[in-house]
Protein backbone atom coordinates (compact mmCIF):
# COMPACT_ATOMS: atom_id res chain seq x y z
CA UNK A 1 0.00 0.00 0.00
CA UNK A 2 1.52 3.46 -0.76
CA UNK A 3 -0.18 7.12 -0.12
CA UNK A 4 -0.70 8.28 -4.30
CA UNK A 5 -1.76 11.54 -6.45
CA UNK A 6 -3.39 10.84 -9.62
CA UNK A 7 -4.52 13.58 -11.97
CA UNK A 8 -8.33 12.61 -12.92
CA UNK A 9 -10.02 14.24 -15.73
CA UNK A 10 -13.87 14.16 -16.14
CA UNK A 11 -13.78 14.58 -19.91
CA UNK A 12 -15.80 17.14 -21.95
CA UNK A 13 -18.70 14.56 -22.83
CA UNK A 14 -18.67 13.87 -19.12
CA UNK A 15 -19.33 17.80 -18.29
CA UNK A 16 -21.40 17.94 -20.85
CA UNK A 17 -23.56 15.26 -19.63
CA UNK A 18 -23.73 16.88 -16.37
CA UNK A 19 -21.78 13.93 -14.71
CA UNK A 20 -19.43 15.68 -12.71
CA UNK A 21 -21.37 14.92 -9.53
CA UNK A 22 -21.54 11.40 -10.52
CA UNK A 23 -17.72 11.23 -11.19
CA UNK A 24 -16.61 13.52 -8.02
CA UNK A 25 -19.40 11.47 -5.87
CA UNK A 26 -17.94 7.75 -6.82
CA UNK A 27 -14.61 8.71 -5.76
CA UNK A 28 -15.36 10.83 -2.49
CA UNK A 29 -17.54 7.45 -1.90
CA UNK A 30 -14.34 4.72 -2.73
CA UNK A 31 -12.72 6.99 0.07
CA UNK A 32 -10.16 8.87 -1.72
CA UNK A 33 -9.30 13.11 -1.17
CA UNK A 34 -9.90 15.37 -3.92
CA UNK A 35 -6.92 17.77 -3.63
CA UNK A 36 -7.79 20.04 -5.98
CA UNK A 37 -10.02 21.05 -8.58
CA UNK A 38 -10.65 22.93 -11.58
CA UNK A 39 -13.03 23.92 -14.42
CA UNK A 40 -11.05 24.50 -17.52
CA UNK A 41 -10.64 24.28 -21.03
CA UNK A 42 -7.68 23.00 -22.41
CA UNK A 43 -5.39 24.61 -25.12
CA UNK A 44 -4.46 22.68 -27.98
CA UNK A 45 -0.57 22.73 -26.77
CA UNK A 46 -1.96 21.85 -22.89
CA UNK A 47 -3.88 18.74 -24.53
CA UNK A 48 -0.61 17.39 -27.33
CA UNK A 49 1.80 17.81 -24.12
CA UNK A 50 -0.89 15.78 -21.64
CA UNK A 51 -1.75 13.32 -24.37
CA UNK A 52 2.18 12.81 -25.54
CA UNK A 53 2.71 9.62 -25.34
CA UNK A 54 0.17 8.93 -28.00
CA UNK A 55 1.42 11.68 -30.80
CA UNK A 56 2.04 8.63 -32.59
CA UNK A 57 -1.48 6.98 -32.73
CA UNK A 58 -3.96 7.11 -35.98
CA UNK A 59 -6.14 8.59 -33.25
CA UNK A 60 -4.39 11.71 -31.68
CA UNK A 61 -6.13 14.54 -33.99
CA UNK A 62 -9.12 13.07 -32.98
CA UNK A 63 -8.32 13.00 -29.25
CA UNK A 64 -6.65 16.51 -28.80
CA UNK A 65 -9.84 18.08 -30.95
CA UNK A 66 -11.95 16.10 -28.52
CA UNK A 67 -10.37 17.34 -25.27
CA UNK A 68 -10.00 21.04 -26.88
CA UNK A 69 -14.00 20.73 -27.36
CA UNK A 70 -15.27 22.19 -24.25
CA UNK A 71 -14.89 22.31 -20.49
CA UNK A 72 -13.13 19.53 -18.49
CA UNK A 73 -13.19 18.73 -15.23
CA UNK A 74 -9.31 18.34 -13.47
CA UNK A 75 -8.98 17.14 -10.28
CA UNK A 76 -6.05 15.83 -7.97
CA UNK A 77 -6.86 13.16 -5.92
CA UNK A 78 -5.26 11.12 -3.29
CA UNK A 79 -5.14 7.81 -1.29
CA UNK A 80 -3.79 4.91 -0.94
CA UNK A 81 -2.85 2.86 -4.17
CA UNK A 82 -5.31 5.99 -5.77
CA UNK A 83 -3.73 5.22 -9.27
CA UNK A 84 -4.51 1.80 -9.81
CA UNK A 85 -7.58 2.03 -7.50
CA UNK A 86 -9.19 4.91 -9.72
CA UNK A 87 -8.05 3.11 -13.01
CA UNK A 88 -10.59 0.06 -10.95
CA UNK A 89 -13.15 2.29 -10.28
CA UNK A 90 -12.95 3.96 -14.18
CA UNK A 91 -13.24 0.83 -16.42
CA UNK A 92 -11.58 -0.63 -19.37
CA UNK A 93 -10.76 2.41 -21.74
CA UNK A 94 -13.01 0.66 -24.23
CA UNK A 95 -16.66 0.88 -22.44
CA UNK A 96 -17.76 -2.26 -24.65
CA UNK A 97 -15.65 -4.26 -22.13
CA UNK A 98 -15.72 -2.18 -18.68
CA UNK A 99 -17.20 -3.62 -16.11
CA UNK A 100 -20.38 -2.62 -15.25
CA UNK A 101 -20.36 -0.54 -12.17
CA UNK A 102 -17.45 1.03 -13.26
CA UNK A 103 -17.46 4.52 -14.76
CA UNK A 104 -16.98 3.91 -18.46
CA UNK A 105 -19.11 0.59 -18.12
CA UNK A 106 -22.04 2.25 -16.29
CA UNK A 107 -22.08 5.75 -18.47
CA UNK A 108 -20.35 5.19 -21.57
CA UNK A 109 -20.26 3.22 -25.12
CA UNK A 110 -17.67 4.25 -27.46
CA UNK A 111 -13.86 4.35 -26.90
CA UNK A 112 -13.44 8.17 -28.27
CA UNK A 113 -16.07 9.58 -25.14
CA UNK A 114 -15.23 7.38 -22.49
CA UNK A 115 -15.96 10.13 -19.55
CA UNK A 116 -12.67 10.12 -17.65
CA UNK A 117 -8.90 10.00 -17.45
CA UNK A 118 -7.08 8.81 -14.78
CA UNK A 119 -3.01 8.65 -14.69
CA UNK A 120 -1.78 4.95 -15.42
CA UNK A 121 1.76 5.18 -13.20
CA UNK A 122 3.45 6.89 -10.95
CA UNK A 123 5.33 8.36 -13.75
CA UNK A 124 2.41 9.23 -15.42
CA UNK A 125 0.30 10.50 -12.76
CA UNK A 126 3.92 12.79 -11.76
CA UNK A 127 4.12 14.24 -15.23
CA UNK A 128 0.10 14.81 -15.60
CA UNK A 129 -0.16 16.36 -12.35
CA UNK A 130 2.88 18.71 -13.57
CA UNK A 131 0.95 19.99 -16.49
CA UNK A 132 -2.01 20.61 -14.30
CA UNK A 133 -1.27 21.51 -10.68
CA UNK A 134 1.96 22.05 -10.80
CA UNK A 135 1.92 23.27 -7.01
CA UNK A 136 0.91 19.22 -5.94
CA UNK A 137 4.33 17.75 -7.48
CA UNK A 138 7.04 17.21 -4.86
CA UNK A 139 9.92 18.59 -5.49
P1 LIG B 1 -6.81 5.33 -21.00
O1 LIG B 1 -7.61 6.63 -21.08
O2 LIG B 1 -7.66 4.21 -20.47
O3 LIG B 1 -5.50 5.49 -20.25
P2 LIG B 1 -5.22 5.31 -23.43
O4 LIG B 1 -4.78 4.08 -24.16
O5 LIG B 1 -4.19 6.07 -22.67
O6 LIG B 1 -6.45 4.91 -22.50
O7 LIG B 1 -5.88 6.26 -24.52
C1 LIG B 1 -6.20 7.60 -24.20
C2 LIG B 1 -7.60 7.90 -24.70
O8 LIG B 1 -7.58 7.84 -26.13
C3 LIG B 1 -8.66 6.87 -24.29
O9 LIG B 1 -9.24 7.15 -23.04
C4 LIG B 1 -9.67 6.97 -25.40
O10 LIG B 1 -10.62 8.00 -25.16
C5 LIG B 1 -8.81 7.34 -26.61
N1 LIG B 1 -8.53 6.17 -27.43
C6 LIG B 1 -7.75 5.11 -27.12
N2 LIG B 1 -7.71 4.22 -28.11
C7 LIG B 1 -8.49 4.73 -29.10
C8 LIG B 1 -8.84 4.28 -30.42
O11 LIG B 1 -8.44 3.19 -30.87
N3 LIG B 1 -9.67 5.09 -31.15
C9 LIG B 1 -10.14 6.29 -30.66
N4 LIG B 1 -9.82 6.74 -29.44
C10 LIG B 1 -9.01 5.98 -28.67
MG1 LIG C 1 -3.82 6.52 -20.73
Amino acid sequence: MAAEQTLILVKPDGVARGLVGEVVSRIERKGYTIEALELRTLERETAEEHYGEHVDKPFFGELVDFITSGPLVAMCVSGDDAIVGMRTIMGATNPIEATPGSIRGDFATVIGENIVHGSDSTESATRELGIFFPDRVPG
